[in-house]
């Protein structure tokens, strides 16, 4: 066995859970591709609807809980948040290895799911009566809900890990207004998790015994309520697109204040309690996944308002990365491509929830291709612009190798055009009224869709590019001479302020 499967150390964790979110990133960007394939033009390419559903799902699974949470959380999280705290390791070593270990049988769960009976059409929100045994006979999602009972345990562990952590082994003297933003937005989100987590456990878990114990918790026949499943659903399901994009925010304060070059990034304070707003907000929102159910006016009306307000405080961060980056001296490298993309992007993606909320017009919009644009934009383009962004920052930092400028250049602008292509168009199509989880539609919506598949097309080329970018990267072992001549550590402190970097993020000090 070699030994470093079985390491305490956070960064070797770090690097267990990086490549398990990239591996798992090809899976699940090959499922986006069947997809892309199937509505690239009406009529059959899978020939079995329910197949097809069972795609959808695992795609949407294997990009949220493999790919983007392992990636942000454990892999920058467990790399970074005890450099930048100046502690020795995380609180709980050996706890940390165990929650990445959760994960590869959980991934194989979900995994198995997908392959037996007819597999889990549910989507990945699991709604009874959908997911009764009704609709899904069989095993199928019996192995899915099991997949996240370990995928929650694993990041509820986590959660308590870097809770612990961030609150005691900060570096002697360093008090909480001087965490580095990564460090609070990992907090944050780490407290988002274990709050929300155990709500799904337990909707999912009330779901099994229905499904498999005779309760009726979901099931009308019995006095239960179907509704009540999508309540316990998106309590758990709003904070968690919060967790998928904090993490993010952190990693584009760094790069952008980094990038900037200033002495002080703008708004450190302001820029935690909009974090710890939109975190608190976040967990009294969850109604407006389900404005469709029936709810009165009055209900919708504070769902209506109460996700508006969000805009607040997100608008608080976008305004402080652009004032850091305004009348700075900027250089067009690729981690600063990826942040700008990031803001412009993201806010895109925003701006369409905002849309969203507005309960009568989400009564038009629901299940429809306009939803898919809008988190496609805040996911696809928020969440991964910011993890492509801070791979290309730290990568000497992890590897101590360096990347080609030349190909990740080619990469980012096949990327954006890439996914803008895919995306855009889905705004059109579901204004016109294209629903969510059909493999087919009329012919009058072919052009946008076919779009959306070339696009595909070229965001999938474009990260061969980037596997071609890191396998070049590591068989030519380009050592980061060009980084460490045009930082010395010296310089590296100077130029970047206190609240972002601490002594020990210096690589020549870690190394
Ligand atoms: Fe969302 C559905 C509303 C942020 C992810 N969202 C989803 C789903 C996912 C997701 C995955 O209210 C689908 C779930 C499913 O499978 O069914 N979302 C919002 C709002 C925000 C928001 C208001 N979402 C996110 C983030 C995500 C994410 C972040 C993941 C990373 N979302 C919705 C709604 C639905 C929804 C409805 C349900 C739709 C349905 O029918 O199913 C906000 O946090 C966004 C705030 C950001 C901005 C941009 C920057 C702010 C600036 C300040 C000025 C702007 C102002 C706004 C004052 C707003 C620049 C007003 C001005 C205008 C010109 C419009
Ligand atoms: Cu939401």
């Amino acid at each position: 066995m070699k030994k470093w499967l079985f390491s305490t150390n956070h960064k070797d964790i770090g690097t267990l859970y990086f490549i398990l979110g990239i591996w798992s990133g090809l899976i699940g960007s090959s499922l986006s591709l069947i997809i892309r394939t199937e509505l690239s033009s009406p009529g059959v390419f899978i020939g079995n609807d329910q197949i097809y559903n069972v795609i959808v799902t695992a795609h949407a699974f294997i990009m949220i809980f493999f790919m983007v949470m392992p990636i942000m959380i454990g892999g920058f999280g467990n790399w970074l948040v005890p450099l930048m705290l100046g502690s020795p390791d995380m609180a709980f070593p050996r706890m940390n290895n165990m929650s990445f270990w959760f994960l590869p049988p959980s991934l194989f769960l979900l995994i198995s799911g997908s392959l037996v009976n007819s597999g889990a059409g549910t989507g990945w929100t699991v709604y009874p009566p959908l997911s009764s045994n009704l609709s899904h006979l069989g095993s199928s999602v019996d192995l899915s809900i099991f997949s996240l009972h370990l995928a929650g345990i694993s990041s509820i562990l986590g959660a308590i890990n870097f809770i612990t952590t961030i609150l005691n082994m900060k570096f002697f003297g360093m008090k909480m207004d001087m965490i580095p933003l990564f460090v609070w937005s990992v907090l944050i989100t780490a407290v988002l998790l274990l709050l929300s987590l155990p709500v799904l456990a337990g909707a999912i878990t009330m779901l099994l015994t229905d499904r498999n114990l005779n309760t009726s918790f979901f099931d009308p026949a019995g006095g239960g309520d179907p509704i009540l499943y999508q309540h316990l659903f998106w309590f758990f399901g709003h904070p968690e697109v919060y967790i998928l994009i904090l993490p993010g925010f952190g990693i584009i304060s760094h790069i952008s204040s980094h990038e900037s070059s200033k002495k002080e990034s703008f708004g450190s304070l302001s820029m935690i309690y909009a974090m710890l707003s939109i975190g608190l907000l976040g967990f009294v929102v969850w109604g407006h996944h389900m404005f469709t159910v029936g709810m009165d006016v009055d209900t919708r009306a504070y769902y209506t308002s109460i996700t508006m307000i969000i805009a607040i405080p997100t608008g608080i961060k976008i305004f402080s990365w652009l004032a850091n980056l305004n009348g700075a001296e900027i250089k067009f490298n690729p981690a600063l491509n990826w942040t700008l993309g990031f803001i412009f992007l993201f806010t895109v993606g925003g701006l369409t929830g905002i849309v969203l909320s507005n309960s009568s017009i989400d009564v038009i919009l629901h299940d429809t291709y306009y939803v898919v644009a809008h988190f496609h934009y805040v996911l696809s383009m928020g969440a991964v612009f910011a993890i492509m962004a801070g791979f290309i920052h730290w990568y000497p930092l992890f590897t101590g190798l360096t990347l080609n400028n030349f190909l990740l250049q080619i990469q980012f602008f096949s990327m954006f055009i890439g996914v803008n292509l895919t995306f855009f168009p889905q705004h059109f199509l579901g204004l016109a009224g294209m629903p969510r989880r059909y493999s087919d539609y009329p012919d009058s919506f072919l052009s946008w869709n076919l779009i959306s598949s070339m696009g595909s097309i070229m965001s999938i080329l474009s990260i061969m590019i980037l596997i071609f970018t890191i396998w070049e990267s590591l068989i030519n072992k380009k050592f980061m001479v060009y980084s460490l001549s045009n930082y010395s550590s010296i310089e590296w402190i100077q130029k970047t302020p206190p609240m972002e970097h601490s002594f020990s993020e210096i690589p020549m000090l870690t190394k």
